[in-house]
This record gives C-alpha cells, structure tokens and sequence, in this order.
C-alpha cells in the first residue's frame, strides 16, 4: 500500500494529542539527498510547535516528506517546501512516500521529550495484505493482449526509438490490475529488431512521477551517462553500437532496481547477425517476469508495486509479455509443418525459466550467444539432437524453433511448475495447412 495515498495508516496525527502549547516554534532546515533525509531527525519538547522546510538536494529524483497525517508536495531538484506540524504532543516517524524510498532509508524522526516513536517500517514479508491473495478473476476476458509477434528488420542508417516513461493501469492477469511502470505503456517494452553492427539512438522521455532510467544490454557502454536516472519531465539521448548476436535484456535500473524491473520496465533487442537469421515461418516473443500486487479489481483500484513484497519474494503471479495467461485467452497461431521461432527473455527480477512447449520437440536451440543445436545437429556433429527446455537465467535469453506434428494445441510453459500454475502459461493453437 502507498503510505501516501490515503488513511496514512502507521502514523499519529500530531494534532490529535493533549499538550498544552510551550508557546515555541522549532524551525529545522532539512534536506533530501540521495536516500537520506539529512538531519534525520529533530529533538523537540511536548508542546513545541514543529515546521519543518524541506529542500531537495537530489539531482535526479523527486521526494516528498510525510509526517503524522501532513505533507509535502513533491519536490524537483532545488524546490522548497516547508511542512507545519503544528504543536507536537508525542514522537512521530515520518518518510519520503515515493515507492520504495522509504524502504530505502528516507525516515524521519521528531522525537518529543526524548522519547522514539515506535518504527513504523514495515518489515518485509509482514506486509498487510488484507487477506487478499491477488487472485482476480481467472475467467474473465483480457482487456487486451500483448502482441507477441516479431515485426520484420527494417534497415536504417540510424535506428532511432522514442522511450516514454508512463505509469499507468495495466491488467496483470484476468480480473487483476497494477498501476505498471512502462515503456511506452504496454505491461512490457517494445522489441527491438537490429542486425549486428547497427548504430542505435533511443530518446527516453520520463512522464512518471518518480525518477527512472534505462540500461540496454545490447550495446557496450560506461553507464555513468546514459543509464543516469532522470527526474520526471526529463529527457535523455542514449546511444549504441549493437555489436554482437543475441536476445538482449533492457531495463530500467532506478533503485530498487527489482521494484521498477517487476513494476514492467524491461524488454528485449533481438540481435541478428548482419546478414539475419534464416528466415522461418513465424516468429514469436515472450519475455517472461514476476508480477507483484494487490487484489486490485479494476484501474481505478490499481496500485504501484509494493517493494517490501519485491524484497521477500512474496510472487504473485509469473507472466509472459507482462500478463498472466494472455496467450490462453488469445493463443499464439501456427500450422503443421510450418518452422516456428519463439525468442525468449528472462527478465526476471528474480526467477529463472524453463521455456517448454508440451508435445513439441527443439530442434534448433539459440542460448547466450551461441547454438547449442542447429537444425538437429550439434556442435560435435551428433545427428538427430533435440531439446526439451531453454534454461535461462534473469536478464539471459535465446531462440528455439521447432515444426508441430500435427494439429492440436501445445502448452506453452515455464517448466519451473508452480511459476506455470502462476500464470507463464499460453497455448500454440496448430491447424492443417
Ligand atoms: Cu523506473
């Protein structure tokens, strides 16, 4: 839950204790920078009357401070604001109500008569859920799907793409929202196809409320720069030379980088060799990732992500292209005989996949930079190779293809099982030709 967002639950009103007013009024200058409130705290006595200026000194992200039921709206770089407690009778905590700042160390203190309030911090895996298990309502229909196809390589001297940062409500699985954090407002980034040695220019544009940022693994570079965060309504140029052949994970890389990565800001650059890769029939994506939320029931309820759940793994549900079970609802197409090539990304934060089609056989398996098998045949020569999963690490990715027997419809799966059972789960519909 957002502390901000409404009933400040945690927090003792200040103005709710019975003190007879000193007739003092504390006045402390405190700054935001980097995770830190600086001082971190104020020593009144009971009665004082508090004001608190706020200034932030953090060049590249936005904060706030919250105290006992008052706050401060958020603050860019060099803004001022000043918070009036009014006359304290007890020890309160405060924070910075940015998602994930407070679980990084943004508190403040004001300690009346020596004496420290109570943490308010929840602690991970104590979070209160209400009850709920994010369960939303498996049979209804999507309000929309990803498309998972992979769109033809188009040449350029340059290949310029605009990243614009929106958080936004996303349906996560049937029946469940979550206030995502997006490239481009889909519940996962767009796929990029390059070919080896070609020159990329992305503009990345942050129409979020918090600061964000992006880090492309496809290109080489010294991150100070261009994987900088920026502050809403800033703009950065990234550049890079995709030199080498592969299924590349991007992402952005704003602490707490596992929040913002499961909160849907990361997808795939597809590298293929100069002159591409053998051309197939069809083509498919599916990056699979972890979805933390609450039993949000429609986008008026969605929330943003909980990091306190990020950070105690509390997985809800497992999903490819950023929703749970899309591919059940609108199942991707083939035909007997036909060569299919699925790219296929772990984005994680923090789980690995086991890409299987049950009832399909790989014949040609593409993992981190190299074949392990190609056309049945691997490295040593060994005739009629096969392969049942591509095992991937977070931020790993690959390619496999395979040809369907005969008509039917073939699970996709993550073989970890119960991460299937989450919902990395979607169905190859295959017809006659
Ligand atoms: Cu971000």
């Amino acid at each position: 839950m957002d502390p901000g967002a409404a009933g400040l639950p945690g927090s003792t009103p200040t103005g709710s204790v019975d003190v007879t007013p000193t007739g003092q009024t504390v006045r402390v200058e405190v700054a935001a920078r980097g995770m830190k409130f600086v001082p971190d705290r104020v020593q009144v006595n009971a009665g004082d009357r508090v004001v608190i200026e706020l200034t932030n000194e953090d060049e590249t992200n936005v904060h706030d401070l919250l105290v006992g039921g008052v706050r401060t709206p958020r603050l860019a770089a060099g803004e001022t604001a000043e918070l009036d407690l009014g006359v304290v009778g007890a020890s309160v905590e405060g924070w910075c109500t940015v998602v994930g700042h407070r679980q990084m160390g943004m508190t403040f203190q004001v300690i009346v008569d020596g004496q420290a309030a109570g943490s308010e911090t929840p602690t991970p895996g104590e979070t209160d859920h209400s009850g709920h298990d994010a369960v939303g309502d498996p049979e209804a229909p999507l309000s929309g799907v990803v498309d998972p196809v992979l769109p033809a390589y188009e040449p350029a001297d340059v290949h310029r793409y605009e990243f614009r940062v929106t958080e936004v409500p996303l349906e996560v699985a049937p029946g469940l929202w979550q206030r995502r954090w997006t490239f481009n407002g889909e519940s996962v980034g767009p796929t990029l196809r390059l070919r080896a040695g070609d020159e990329v220019e992305i503009t990345l544009i942050n129409d979020g409320t918090m600061g964000h940022s992006i880090d492309f693994h496809a290109g080489a570079v010294a991150p100070d720069e261009p994987m900088r965060t920026i502050a809403p309504g800033e703009t950065l140029i990234y550049r890079f030379t995709a030199e080498r052949v592969g299924v590349w994970m991007y992402h952005c890389s704003t602490m707490p980088m596992s929040a913002h990565i499961a909160a849907g800001m990361h997808g795939t650059v597809i590298v293929e060799p100069a002159e591409g890769l053998p051309e197939v029939d069809r083509e498919y994506v599916v990056v699979q990732s972890e979805v933390f939320t609450d039993d949000a029931r429609s986008a008026e309820e969605a929330t943003d992500i909980d990091p306190a759940k990020v950070s105690a793994e509390q997985i809800d549900r497992v999903v490819f292209n950023g929703v749970a079970n899309q591919y059940d609802q609108e199942p991707f197409q083939a035909k007997v005989g036909e060569r299919v090539r699925f790219y296929v990304l772990d984005a994680g934060p923090n789980r690995a996949s086991s890409f299987h089609i049950v009832g399909g056989q790989f014949d040609t398996v593409f993992r981190e930079g190299g074949y392990l098998i190609k056309d049945g045949v691997d490295a040593f020569g060994t005739q009629n190779a096969g392969s049942q999963a591509l095992a991937l690490q977070p931020a790993e990715g690959g390619f496999v293809e395979l040809t369907f027997p005969e008509a039917g419809h073939y699970p996709v799966v993550s073989h970890i099982m119960i991460d299937a059972e989450r919902g990395a789960h979607g169905i190859v519909e295959v017809t006659n030709p």
